[in-house]
């Protein structure tokens, strides 16, 4: 039985990368920070009791801050292949915390990489770094592709960087089996609140259901290839099955603006959304709405723009070339954009129709907006 850890299991991408390994007979061990409040939630259905035998899931306390710490787990672990997912991982957030986002998302790759070696695994233990679009930033060429150059335009993208060029290093170095997955950005109903798919979805099912008034956002023209989330681990997987490590760009090759994403996730609940104007007094309002569960008024204005969600420097297209990846991994994914919407705006309805319904008897709701 192969064993693998996962650093950021308690994240997006963790917790359905533990999913797929389990389901494929590995025994997953995961790195998880110590928080105040229970951060699990996603993968609390994987949780296993400690006290049984033939556990399968196990969480270690840990930080990739914490170099001591991660040789101590990988140590204990002995893992056939670990995941680097953990990071800091908001773009917009890494420009106010851009010291702990480059300590995080930088070297705590090298302190992965440094454990692996200085405990004599390079043979055994095969590593993925989970390494981004953000790299190509300023637009130099597109489709971007593992050959197009780099240009990080954030404090993340920029730690990102380092994580990438390191893991080449140590793979030809040290004739490690280390590599890095280029990918694009992928959503699903377990994404975080406050990145732009989630932020939307969410509003558009607590604007239908009556329990938020408006949506604020930032660049809407900025332009993304959204993948889902459940097929992006697979890729991962794939990566580090290969007979020799290589990089990988793995994406749909479709981008969309913000703006059509925004239409698109009202779209599902039969709303129709118009925006008018440009810049940023433009506003986005209610066109029609067939949908005869939700009461929206025509020519309410849902859709504002507030500058605070500008970024200091932007990264305005995204399209990614997953050519190769289709071709030496056989990777294909599974969902489309319009799937991945449909999917993330039931999600979404079917977790605030609770706060409605708790609404409705008398209790308070407390909103949370970022
Ligand atoms: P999330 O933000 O959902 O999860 C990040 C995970 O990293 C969480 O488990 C978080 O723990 C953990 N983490 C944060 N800081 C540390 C730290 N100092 N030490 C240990 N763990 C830490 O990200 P995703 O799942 O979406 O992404 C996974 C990885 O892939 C990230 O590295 C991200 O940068 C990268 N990536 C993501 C893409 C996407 O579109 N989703 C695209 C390309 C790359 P906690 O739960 O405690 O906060
Ligand atoms: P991104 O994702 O920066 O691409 O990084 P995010 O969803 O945060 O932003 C995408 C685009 O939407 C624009 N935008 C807004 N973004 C947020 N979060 N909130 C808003 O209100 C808003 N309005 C407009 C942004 O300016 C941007 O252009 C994600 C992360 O998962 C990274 O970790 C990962 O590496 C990359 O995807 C690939």
């Amino acid at each position: 039985m192969k064993k693998a850890l996962i650093t950021g299991i308690t994240g997006q991408d963790g917790a359905y990368l533990s999913e797929l390994l389990l389901s494929k007979g590995y025994e997953v061990h995961g790195l998880k920070r110590r928080s105040s409040l229970f951060n699990t939630d996603r993968i609390d259905h994987l949780y296993q009791d400690p006290h049984e035998r033939n556990v399968k899931f196990k969480l270690h306390y840990g930080d990739l801050n914490d170099s001591t710490n991660i040789i101590r787990v990988i140590q204990e672990v002995q893992p056939d292949e670990i995941y680097n997912l953990g990071a800091m991982s908001h773009v917009k957030v890494s420009f106010d915390t851009p010291e702990y986002t480059a300590n995080a998302d930088g070297i705590g790759t090298l302190r992965i990489l440094e454990a692996v070696r200085i405990l004599g695994l390079t043979e055994k233990t095969r590593i993925y770094q989970a390494s981004t679009s953000e790299l190509y930033g300023l637009v130099q060429a597109v489709p971007q592709s593992e050959t197009t150059p780099f240009y990080p335009r954030s404090p993340y993208a920029v730690a990102k960087l380092y994580a990438y060029w390191i893991t080449v290093n140590y793979r030809e170095a040290y004739n490690m089996y280390a590599c890095n997955g280029i990918l694009f950005n992928h959503e699903s109903p377990l994404r975080g609140e406050t990145f732009v798919t989630r932020k939307v979805t969410r509003a558009v099912a607590k604007i239908a259901l009556g329990l938020q008034d408006k949506l604020y956002m930032g660049n809407i023209d900025a332009r993304r290839d959204w993948g889902h989330a459940k097929d992006y681990v697979e890729a991962m997987w794939l990566i580090l099955q290969q007979e020799k490590p290589e990089d990988f760009v793995i994406a749909t090759g479709v981008t969309t603006t913000i703006r059509d994403f925004i239409k698109m996730a009202f779209a599902e609940l039969g709303i129709e959304i118009v925006f008018k104007g440009e810049g940023v007094d433009e506003k986005g309002y209610v066109a029609s709405c067939t949908n005869p569960d939700y009461q929206l008024e025509i020519g309410r204005e849902v859709v504002l723009i507030d500058p605070k969600y500008f970024r200091p420097t932007e990264v305005e297209l995204l399209i990614g070339d997953p050519t190769k990846s289709k071709s030496k991994l056989g990777w294909q994914p599974k969902y489309d954009l319009k799937a991945l919407v449909n999917e993330m705006v039931a999600a979404d309805v079917l977790l605030f129709k609770k706060d409605s319904l708790l609404k409705s008897h008398g209790y308070e709701i407390k909103n949370q907006y970022e």
